[in-house]
């Protein structure tokens, strides 16, 4: 088993995350799908019902997003997108104790975000959109930079890597290179291989066999799998069927070092975490 000499705290905002132990960040998908039915106060509540729950199981972080990043969704404008998650951070601050994930690639989503408490931005684009840097820069927020390339509309059309590892474990050190010189500390960020983003099942499962080639970067490793493709591909499962997988691939993913797991399924995750951590502390 893995054990990782990070540094011990997370600064997210007003709120913090202690580092010595794996933390379940749970999933808050805000897009129209989700809970649309009855109108904006009752979407916003349905919300932040999900979210008590989640964080009742065990939850120490909630990531909101409001627009979907599957292969083929409709992009959102701005305007959109922050109509969406704005209700629900400004109400799940207000109500649960709990780090806000806020995932968006949008710089005014970042700044309004911010402004209503979310304590990290999670952004699949790894700050690349105009504006990004600088807005995640002057929020004073954790950062979660993902690998991916291409957009997600097209990314998994034929994805190619000559080393998977390597190009992913490049990519993120070359954006902490970038963060670093518009004013993002080291100390400020979370990385993330993008597991599903622009990768088939071999650059998957590599990735994942290899996750430990990412820790010399120094920095909390967010690992998000559930209910993804891979699991889907390698087990032959629908995805109402995938919640046995996602959990070896979380409890893997902790046993490897991951500081951060995002799941739709939290209670769950949360035993299976707990569990890795009763045999770690063992005599
Ligand atoms: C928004 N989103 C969907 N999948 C994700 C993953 O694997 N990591 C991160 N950081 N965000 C994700």
């Amino acid at each position: 088993m893995t054990v990782m000499q990070y540094p011990t705290r997370l600064s997210c905002g007003s709120r913090v995350l202690d580092l010595t132990r794996p933390h379940v960040m749970g999933i808050l998908n805000v897009t129209p799908d989700s809970f649309s039915d009855g109108g904006r106060f009752a979407a916003r509540d349905a919300a932040l019902r999900h979210a008590a729950a989640m964080v009742a199981a065990g939850a120490t972080l909630i990531d909101i997003g409001g627009e979907s990043t599957r292969p083929g969704a409709r992009p959102v404008s701005a305007v959109e997108e922050l109509e969406r998650v704005a209700p629900v951070v400004e109400a799940v601050f207000a109500e649960l104790d709990v780090v806000i994930s806020l995932d968006t690639s949008t710089p005014a989503v970042m700044r309004e975000g911010a402004r209503l408490g979310a304590g990290m931005i999670n952004d699949v684009r790894a700050l690349r959109r105009d504006g990004a840097l600088e807005t995640a820069s002057d929020s004073g927020l954790a950062v979660c930079l993902m690998h991916m390339l291409g957009e997600p509309g097209t990314m998994q059309q034929d994805p190619y890597y000559r080393d998977v590892v390597l190009e992913v474990r490049e990519f993120l050190q070359q954006r902490m290179v970038v963060c670093a010189e518009a004013g993002i500390p080291a100390e400020r960020i979370v990385l993330d291989p993008g597991f599903g983003f622009a990768k088939n099942l071999a650059h998957n499962l590599s990735l994942f066999r290899h996750l430990e080639a990412l820790h010399d970067l120094g920095r909390p490793l967010l690992v998000g799998v559930s209910r993804k493709s891979m699991i889907g591909q390698a087990l032959g499962r629908e995805v109402h069927e995938r919640l046995s997988g996602g959990l070896a691939l979380a409890a893997l993913a902790v046993a490897k070092g991951a500081g951060i797991v995002r799941v739709h399924d939290v209670a769950e995750t949360v035993d299976a975490v707990r569990m890795i951590a009763a045999v770690q502390s063992a005599e």
